[in-house]
C-alpha cells in the first residue's frame, strides 16, 4: 500500500518498535489463539477478532468500526485466509485512521509565523507532562529555537523542581515561584520573561488535578487569560497528556478534560512498557484532536511525533 512507502528515520523506527513490542506481543498472542485451528476469517474469527481488539484498549467504537470494515472485505473476497488477518487488519486501521487528516505529521514543529509560540500542557498528576515538557524542550532546542519553561504547577515543590531538573538538562532558561504561588502568575511571568528573551517556544507545566472539572476549568481559564495580556492570542497549543498504561482511563480523562478546556492536542505517553498501545489506534480514530506526540520511554529522546502510518506499521510488522 501506498502509504507504507514513506520511509522514516530508522532509528525513530526502532525505538518505536521497541516502545510497541509488549503491545504487540500481547496483541499477537491473543490473535493467534483467536484464529487457532481456523484457516478462513468467518463469523466465529470474526467474533474472536472483536474480543482480541477490544482487550487490546482499542476502545469499542473503533473495534466496530474495523469489524465492519473487515466483514465487508470478507463479502467482497471469496475467501480471506487468517494467514492474511494481520495484513488486512494493518490494512483497514491505516484505512480507518486515514479518513481524518490527522496524524499526518513526521517532524518536531511549531508555525513560523507565532512568536513566541506558547504551548500549554495539562493532565492529570503522573501522566509526564513535565517529563514530556523537558524531552520536547530538547527537541526543540535541538532545531535551533529558544525555548522557555514556566513552572506553574506549584501545588507540590517536588513538581517545580522535577521542571528545574530538566532545565537544567536540556540546558533552556526556567520561570519558577516559590511552591503555592499562582500558577497564572508563574504563567504571566514566564510569558513576560519569553518575550524579553526572545524565545521561540514557551512551555507552560500546569497541574491537573481533576478532583473538581468546574475548579481546574477556572484555573485553567485564568491563565488563559492572564497570559493573554501578553501574547494576545496565547496558548497556541493546549496539549492534554495522557498515560497510554491506563488504557480505557485515558480515553476517560480525554473526554473530562476536553470538556473542561479547549484541548488542541494530544500525547500519549508510556507506550512502553504496557500492553495497551491500541488505546493510541482508539484516541485517534476517536477524537477530533491529533494525536500529536508519544512517550516510548523515560529518556530525553523517548518522545515521537506521532504519524498514524508509522505506528500501524510498527504495531502490525
Ligand atoms: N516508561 C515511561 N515512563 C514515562 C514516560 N513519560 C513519563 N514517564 C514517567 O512517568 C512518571 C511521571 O511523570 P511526570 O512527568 O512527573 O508526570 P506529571 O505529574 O504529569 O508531570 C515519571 O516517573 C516519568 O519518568 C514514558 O513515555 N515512558
Ligand atoms: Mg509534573
Amino acid at each position: 500500500m501506498s502509504f507504507f512507502k514513506k520511509i522514516f528515520s530508522k532509528e525513530k523506527k526502532e525505538t518505536l518498535d521497541k516502545g510497541l513490542e509488549k503491545s504487540k506481543d500481547s496483541f499477537f498472542s491473543k490473535l493467534s489463539k483467536a484464529v487457532a485451528g481456523k484457516s478462513k476469517v468467518d463469523d466465529d474469527v470474526l467474533d474472536n477478532l472483536e474480543e482480541v481488539l477490544v482487550s487490546s484498549d482499542v476502545g469499542v467504537n473503533t473495534t466496530l468500526k474495523i469489524i465492519d470494515r473487515i466483514e465487508e472485505r470478507v463479502s467482497r473476497d471469496k475467501y480471506l485466509g487468517t494467514d492474511e488477518l494481520n495484513q488486512i487488519l494493518r490494512e483497514e486501521i491505516a484505512g480507518l485512521l486515514s479518513e481524518t487528516n490527522l496524524g499526518d505529521e513526521t517532524d518536531f514543529t511549531i508555525p513560523k509565523n507565532k512568536k513566541p509560540y506558547v504551548l500549554m500542557v495539562v493532565g492529570v498528576n503522573g501522566v509526564g507532562k513535565t517529563t514530556t515538557i523537558g524531552k520536547l524542550a530538547s527537541q526543540f532546542k535541538k532545531k535551533g529555537l529558544k525555548v522557555v519553561l514556566g513552572a506553574a504547577d506549584t501545588f507540590r515543590a517536588a513538581a517545580i523542581d522535577q521542571l528545574q531538573v530538566w532545565a537544567d538538562r536540556v540546558d533552556v532558561p526556567i520561570v519558577r515561584q516559590e511552591m503555592g504561588s499562582d500558577p497564572a502568575s508563574v504563567a504571566f511571568d514566564t510569558l513576560q520573561s519569553g518575550v524579553n528573551q526572545d524565545a521561540d517556544v514557551i512551555i507552560i507545566d500546569t497541574a491537573g488535578r481533576l478532583h473538581n472539572k468546574v475548579n481546574l476549568m477556572n484555573e485553567l481559564s485564568k491563565i488563559k487569560r492572564v497570559m493573554q495580556k501578553v501574547v494576545g492570542d496565547a496558548p497556541h497549543d493546549v496539549l492534554l497528556v495522557l498515560d497510554g498504561s491506563t488504557g480505557q482511563n485515558a480515553f476517560e480523562q480525554a473526554k473530562q478534560f476536553t470538556k473542561a478546556t479547549e484541548v488542541t492536542s494530544l500525547a500519549v505517553t508510556k507506550l512502553d512498557g504496557t500492553a495497551k498501545g491500541g488505546v493510541v489506534i482508539g484516541i485517534s480514530d476517536q477524537f477530533q484532536i491529533p494525536v500529536r506526540y508519544i512517550g516510548v520511554g523515560e529518556g530525553i529522546d523517548d518522545l515521537q511525533v506521532f504519524n498514524k502510518y508509522e505506528f500501524v506499521d510498527s504495531f502490525f510488522k
